[in-house]
């Protein structure tokens, strides 16, 4: 569909070759569908939350494929109109088309990254470059109808457009019928329907014992003071189980992105090369610059240079700062930054942990942005894939001392980092210690202490350090335990 580059990654083959025909796969889609609406409405019967055009009293789902002419008479009069972008929305949002009447639309991006406009007639422009324009024939309007773009999360950020039938044959309520294979189309939206099955963690273990585990070692410190990096973004596929597949988008192939490792003072010069198919881009935390020009949205095929100094010690987060950046960074768009404090003692192991999240959408696709509003993850993980360090512990030596930078990347969950049998003596997180080689710094509580937890919200970073006295296999957790089932878990292997 359309000229534009591609936005998505490789479909699975139609049908799914399961052994269900087709007519029930669309009844399936159906049941989805309805379900879906009702979850929605449950969740959220006033529609006042969000804007999200699946809730009840809009025409999307009810709409037929086709035309919308239905019985109206042509008058053989032509209606034009322009429609461009404003931030994440269509202006103007609403167009009255006296029913009859073909609709001539005009769509100008004039947005900040690629966009499409797809109407519930099944008529779409394909994905349309920033600055330019493409000409969208409506066909003979007969009864309303609805368009959105169809790049994930746009749609429910509020990029819709009402087409108002004056003197037409009724409102959307009126109209009967769903067409599945429609509603299915318009699932890749990010307002799928039918989200593929989720995991069990005896499914996600497994695909994690079979795949390399992302590096957790805190990479060596470099004596330069000036860091020189290329971030290519990438948009892929990825297995999460045996047979469940997602499209991921990447800084440099794998999530989370490099971890960067300096010095207060250092100043980093990253090359953003986007190689995806669609808008991207990057935000540093770990730097304080004008987010105007090094964080905007580039092009497929364009770079930018962004250049920060580290005037302060953290663990920072880097992330796409492309809207939707819920979608950006479940996608997997993130990273750390870790500039040491300054008084800083070495220790025997340092790892790095980056807490994420996905929110599955239809098999083979991104996620899935009605989800990832939902706040409720199906999967959570630890640098990028949920359980990796269950199948392959990270190693320590009794009386080692153990340090541990843990981000949460969020983009909706907390992080109450605990180490099963261990206390941390030294807790530091957002440029403060609340415990510190086993005393408390407050200067209230006298003689030893300690913290049993590293607590995060998201986008939030800090480290902590535990020493094992016997060997043993300890578990690190979010002890917020239903997020640690579905994945925030791993294990340190103490060996003597
Ligand atoms: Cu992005």
């Amino acid at each position: 569909s359309g000229a534009g580059p591609a936005r998505r990654g490789p479909r699975p083959p139609a049908g799914g070759g399961d052994g269900l025909s087709r007519a029930a796969m669309a009844v399936m889609g159906v049941l989805l569908v309805v379900s879906t609406t009702l979850a929605v409405w449950l969740a959220d019967p006033t529609g006042a939350l969000r804007p999200d055009t699946s809730s009840p009293g809009s025409t999307d789902d009810s709409q037929s494929a086709g035309s919308t002419s239905g019985s109206v008479t042509p008058t053989g009069e032509t209606t034009e109109v322009t429609v461009r972008v404003e931030g994440m929305a269509f202006t103007p949002s609403s167009i009255e088309v006296p029913a009859g009447n073909q609709l001539i639309i005009t769509f100008e991006n004039t947005g900040d990254q690629y966009h499409d406009l797809v109407l519930a007639t099944g008529a779409e422009t394909g994905s349309i470059a920033p600055g330019a324009a493409a000409t969208l024939d409506a066909g003979v309007i007969g009864a309303d109808t609805q368009g959105w773009c169809s790049l994930p999360g746009h749609r429910q950020m509020g990029m819709t457009l009402e087409i108002r039938a004056v003197g037409g044959s009724g409102s959307p309520s009126s109209m009967t019928g769903t067409d599945a294979t429609q509603s299915g189309d318009h699932a890749h939206d990010g307002t799928s329907s039918a989200s593929a099955q989720v995991p069990s963690a005896t499914q996600l273990l497994e695909q994690a014992r079979t795949s390399d585990p992302h590096p957790a070692e805190l990479p060596a410190a470099q004596d330069s003071t000036e860091h020189h990096h290329t971030f290519r973004v990438t948009e892929q596929q990825d297995t999460l189980a045996p047979g469940v597949t997602h499209t991921v988008w990447t800084y440099n192939g794998s999530t989370p992105g490099p971890v960067l490792r300096g010095k207060v003072g250092d100043t980093f010069h990253i090359t953003l090369v986007n190689d995806g198919s669609m808008g991207h881009s990057i935000d540093f935390h770990a730097g304080d610059v004008a987010p105007d020009e090094p964080m905007r949205t580039i092009a497929p095929g364009q770079s930018l240079e962004y250049t920060f100094t580290a005037k302060r010690s953290g663990v920072w987060m880097y992330h796409c700062s492309t809207a939707p950046m819920s979608m950006h960074i479940v996608n997997g768009m993130y990273g750390a930054v870790i500039i040491e404090p300054d008084d800083l003692a070495p220790a025997d192991r340092e790892y790095v942990l980056v807490q994420g999240e996905q929110y599955l959408g239809a098999e083979g696709d991104v996620a899935d942005a009605t989800r990832i509003a939902g706040l409720v993850p199906d999967i959570m993980t630890f640098n990028g894939r949920a359980f990796q360090y269950d199948a392959h512990p990270l190693p320590a030596r009794v009386g080692e001392k153990v340090r541990v930078w843990v981000l949460d990347a969020g983009p909706n969950q907390p992080l109450a980092f605990h180490v099963v049998g261990a206390q941390f003596d030294t807790v530091w997180s957002e440029g403060h210690a609340s415990v510190s080689g086993g005393t408390s710094t407050d200067g209230v509580t006298r003689g030893e202490t300690g913290a049993q937890v590293l607590p995060l919200l998201p986008a939030q970073g800090g480290f902590v350090e535990f020493t094992a006295h016997e060997p043993g296999r300890y578990a690190f957790v979010n002890h917020a335990m239903s997020l640690a089932e579905k994945g925030a878990h791993g294990f340190f292997e103490v060996t003597q």
